[in-house]
């Protein structure tokens, strides 16, 4: 077993109870929370069903950046409940134009050594600043601000050394391709990566951080990077030098796995649609034609990554046949951009520069042309998130996308005939926090609009559960997939309303959508039922991925395995997230079919299998059985019909 890393010393200094044994539940105190408009409001709809006058963290923050488009009142909406929910309950609020949450709390706030959860599955980004930063549901991140501690499975953890340097045009974002080509989105539930070698000093903090953050994709429960003399240098720089402490490693530290990654022989790589493991060099690719190319999101938007950007664009023009936008990661980063002329490099070459925020990463906007081949900077590629259908997407580094963007197809960029820029990071960055709302003494009322509704509740779980399986659906399965955002991400504080696109990219024309007959199977007094194969409830920490669908009256999910995040809401919001003991039932089971549970209520015992009866359409019966991973506390918060029952 692992001993003396990072993980675990963090770890011990947050130690509240558990047993410290791979995969058993362990609780560890919060210092630090951060949300964001598409899952803060129903996570401070939720503090407030809590009744806590004010949270109990050293620091919480409250970040609008996904939803701000503002067609209609909707996101408005939501960002006055947000503003002044935070002004009540003591949490700093960022309001849009500041940054994207990650990136500013990274410069702003991060703190190493720390403990952070965040509603918003890329908060391991903090892990490059030397934090357990941990993605989470908003119910999750409520129960920190009111106090509680957070569980963790305790990690396996997986140590990546790192040695050499990457050479030019070879970037932190080809290190985590790599990564993810070594260990895929799948398998990797319950681990924690943690970096460690020669080659970790040769990275800056902003390089690390992609490479935490894009970590969420691979699965574990967050990533890790020391806190040395680079971290202190990053934080001298964002005048926060008093919040340094080194953290690193003992020198005979033991981890349960290790990967070496050797940084001079990283070389350019590309994820190719639909996952972001789906890994090709980008030189394999090369002269395969591109029509828009897209720098930005958390992974890839530092002060690092778009001077790079400027100074290789300057006196240049994108190709003709392609747009380039660029969305900066925060209001720092636009601002010394614009100061030093950089901003200016980027316009004349031709970019558009859009909103600092997530914008094209999520869906808001910029959604490429029908059979056209889109390659962004981002960290997630899955099928259908660029908001066109059959689109192609590829992730690459910065480095690779202004390269393709001058060319107009996919090059290795060593091979362009440019000199690699070299970035001299900032010895102070540009510190202006006067947009963030400090709290004051006295609270003042809270807005709520007409589209705020208050979170949805479940009943008890039954104890006789005669369900009919309403879908059944495939192999990694995201959270895009079940509640999608772009257009539809200005209902996220409504659920009636965003409960009706649930499935929605398994329509099809002409047949009742999946929350019809939801709906139905719901309204005839039976219970939905979800079946899916591997990975199911990848990406995105969205709790509406199980609030929408308990709205419609689904009590169980059935798969042959169930991601972190999404699996912790399921229990939160009441619905029961079983394992098939045997992965071939998965093939005897059809739409339609009823699944029939008897004594549930007394059945579900951590460690104990279910027994279900599966009842064909012709009237066959056989019986099922089911594994699961639920605490006792788990089945506590499940029999009670979600955590705010209980
Ligand atoms: C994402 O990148 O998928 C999001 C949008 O940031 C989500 C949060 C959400 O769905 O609101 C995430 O990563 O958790
Ligand atoms: Fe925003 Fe994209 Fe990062 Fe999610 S992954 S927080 S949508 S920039």
């Amino acid at each position: 077993m692992a001993s003396g890393t990072v993980v675990q010393k963090i770890i011990d200094a947050h130690f509240v109870e558990g047993e410290k044994t791979i995969g058993k539940p362990v609780a560890i105190r919060i210092d630090q929370t951060l949300t964001q408009d598409a899952t803060g409001t129903m996570a401070y709809l939720e503090l407030e069903a809590m009744n806590v006058p004010s949270v109990k963290t050293e620091l919480s923050v409250s970040y609008v950046d996904h939803n701000m488009m503002q067609n209609g009142p909707e996101n408005r909406n939501d960002h006055m409940y947000l503003q002044s929910v935070a002004a009540a309950k003591g949490v700093r609020f960022s309001p849009p134009g500041n940054g994207i949450c990650h990136q500013v709390h990274l410069e702003r706030f991060g703190v190493p050594g720390k403990t952070l959860i965040g509603s918003d599955s890329h908060t391991p980004t903090g892990g490059g600043i030397g934090m357990l930063a941990i993605g989470a549901g908003g119910l999750d991140v409520a129960l920190a601000m009111a106090g509680k501690p957070f569980r963790i499975p305790y990690p396996k953890i997986i140590g990546v050394k790192l040695t050499g340097e990457l050479a030019p045009w070879c970037a932190a974002k080809d290190v985590i391709l790599k990564l993810l080509s070594i260990l895929t989105t799948k398998g990797n539930v319950g681990s924690i990566v943690e970096y460690f070698g020669s080659g970790v000093a040769t990275l800056t903090v902003p390089q690390r951080a992609t490479i935490t953050n894009m970590g969420a994709e691979l699965g574990v429960t967050c990533s890790v990077f020391p806190s040395d003399e680079s971290t202190r240098i990053f934080l001298r720089a964002q005048n926060r030098e008093k919040d340094f402490i080194a953290l690193t490693a003992d020198a005979d530290a033991q981890y349960d796995q290790v990967i070496e990654i050797k940084l001079d022989e990283i070389e350019p790589l590309a994820a190719c649609p639909s996952s972001p493991d789906n890994i090709k060099t980008v030189g394999e690719l090369a002269g395969k034609k591109v029509a828009q190319v897209l720098i930005g999101s958390c992974t890839n938007s530092s002060y690092r990554d778009l001077a790079m950007v400027a100074m290789t664009l300057k006196n240049r023009k994108v190709c003709d046949s392609v747009t380039l936008s660029i969305a900066p990661g925060s209001r720092q980063v636009l601002e010394m951009l614009a100061r030093n002329g950089m901003l200016a490099d980027i316009i004349a070459a031709g970019a558009r520069i859009l909103e600092t925020g997530c914008g094209p990463c999520i869906g808001q906007g910029q959604s490429p042309a029908d059979d056209t081949v889109s390659v962004r900077t981002f960290n997630r590629n899955f099928a259908g998130r660029t908001g066109t259908k059959g689109d192609q997407a590829y992730l690459v580094s910065p480095e690779s996308a202004v390269a393709i963007a001058l060319k107009g197809e996919f090059v290795d960029p060593r091979t362009i005939g440019i000199e690699y820029p070299k970035v001299v990071e900032p010895e102070i960055f540009e510190i202006n926090d006067n947009m963030i709302v400090i709290p004051g003494d006295v609270p003042g009322e809270i807005v709520r609009k007409r589209t705020i509704g208050a979170p949805p509740v479940n009943g008890a779980l039954p104890d006789e559960l005669a369900g009919v399986v309403v879908i059944k659906v495939g192999d990694k399965i995201t959270t895009d997939h079940i509640m999608p955002a772009g257009i539809h991400l200005k209902h996220r504080s409504n659920i009636p309303v965003y409960s009706k696109v649930v499935f929605e990219c398994f329509s099809e024309p002409g047949k009742p959508t999946f929350a019809e007959r939801a709906a139905a199977v719901r309204d005839s007094g039976k219970a939905g039922i979800i079946v899916a194969r591997d990975s199911y409830g990848q990406g995105s920490s969205r709790e509406h991925a199980a609030i929408c669908p308990m709205f419609l009256g689904v009590k169980v999910v059935a798969a042959l395995a169930i991601e972190r995040i999404h699996s912790a809401n399921l229990v939160n919001f009441g619905i029961v997230p079983l394992i098939f003991a045997d992965p071939a039932t998965y093939d005897q089971i059809e739409e339609n079919d009823a699944l029939v549970f008897h004594n549930l209520r007394e059945q579900l015992e951590p460690g104990k299998t279910v027994k279900g009866e599966l009842v064909k359409a012709n009237g066959q019966k056989q019986e099922i059985l089911f594994n699961h991973r639920l605490s006792a506390g788990d089945i506590r918060i499940i029999l009670a019909g979600g955590m705010l029952n209980l």
